[in-house]
């Protein structure tokens, strides 16, 4: 009798870590195939850890994007440090991130805040379209030597998405023999609401300067699915009196670029007509406020 050849899966965790601003949630994109985290050239735009799961036949990958490592100043920070802690803990394989043109090296910081991790890293060099290749190399050479013994550095650029194919392929080759750890059909661990109020925090990083974006936190209030278009209304609470009025603009006009800029994402999203309602309110503290913060699902 023939034995039949036994087919595996492969299934793992494999997150995304590094410093602020270094392409994480656009390489996340890259990979998952789809816009699932906002992006912006302002630091901290990511503060949950999200989820973006990519299923073949004979695999799954949870990828996580995560807020970039900081040291926190007030309670929302350390909550997401906490999730980049967790990201640490849980993972099958590590991506560690770095921007290439950042001149200060980060190989020691590095050293010592991954010294306990067992699990296989594979550090990526990303924004190589914007140095030459003998940075390129230089890097490369510094990175393989670090302590934290890395199995391989790539220089990618996830915005112009140069050697993903590489990326990927190494992420297969360390992926775990695991049963699928979600539904083959499942894309992510979070929901449409989440989705909607990343969206029009997205516009508001891109629209308020200074600390106007960081002030803010999305409440959707509600979200109604009917026939032919979407109804969501949605609040942008604000911890400073002072930001109300800016949020909101001369004649609401500010509200109204903002909401239509976010309507337009978020039809596109859910493809759907949405007719989007926005509030501004004042939360003052919220982001030291306990409460709050689990109810918005920073744990
Ligand atoms: N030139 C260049 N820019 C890039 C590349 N990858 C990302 N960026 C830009 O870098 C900025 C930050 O990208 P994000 O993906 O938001 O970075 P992040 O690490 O998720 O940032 P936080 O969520 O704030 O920690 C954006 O303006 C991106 O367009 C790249 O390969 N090349
Ligand atoms: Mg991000």
């Amino acid at each position: 009798m023939s034995k039949e050849k036994e087919t595996t899966h492969k299934a793992g965790f494999v997150n995304i870590i590094g410093r602020p601003n270094v392409g994480k949630s656009t390489l996340m994109n890259v990979l998952v195939g789809e816009n699932l985290a906002i992006i912006t050239s302002k630091a901290q735009t990511t503060r949950h850890r999200i989820m973006g799961i990519v299923n073949g036949e004979d695999f799954q990958i949870v990828y996580s994007d995560t807020p970039g490592i900081i040291d926190p100043n007030y309670k929302m920070q350390e909550a997401m440090m906490r999730f980049v802690n967790v990201a640490f803990k849980d993972a099958d394989i590590v991506l560690l991130i770095l921007d290439i043109t950042e001149k200060h090296s980060l190989v020691e910081w590095y050293e010592e805040k991954l010294k306990k991790i067992k699990v296989p890293i594979i550090v990526l060099l990303n924004k190589i379209d914007l140095v030459t290749s003998q940075v390129v190399d230089t890097q490369i050479d510094l990175w393989e030597k670090a302590k934290f013994a890395p199995k391989v550095v790539l220089p990618i650029s996830a915005l112009h998405k140069a050697n993903m194919n590489l990326v990927f392929g190494t992420i297969l080759q360390y992926l775990p023999e695991h049963p699928p750890y979600y539904d083959k059909e499942s894309l992510t661990d979070k929901d449409m609401r989440f989705f909607v109020s990343e969206i029009i925090r997205e516009k508001i990083l891109l629209n308020y300067k200074q600390e106007i974006p960081y002030s803010v936190e999305i409440v959707v209030e509600s979200f109604k699915e009917e026939e032919n278009i979407t109804r969501i209304r949605a609040l942008i609470l604000t911890n400073r009196k002072s930001h109300k009025p800016i949020l909101i603009g001369k004649g609401g006009s500010m509200l109204k670029k903002v909401g239509t800029q976010a309507r337009e994402d978020i039809e596109n999203f859910l493809q759907q007509k949405v007719f989007l309602e926005l509030f501004v309110k004042i939360k003052e503290n919220w982001r030291d406020d306990d409460l709050f913060l689990k109810n918005m699902g920073y744990h």
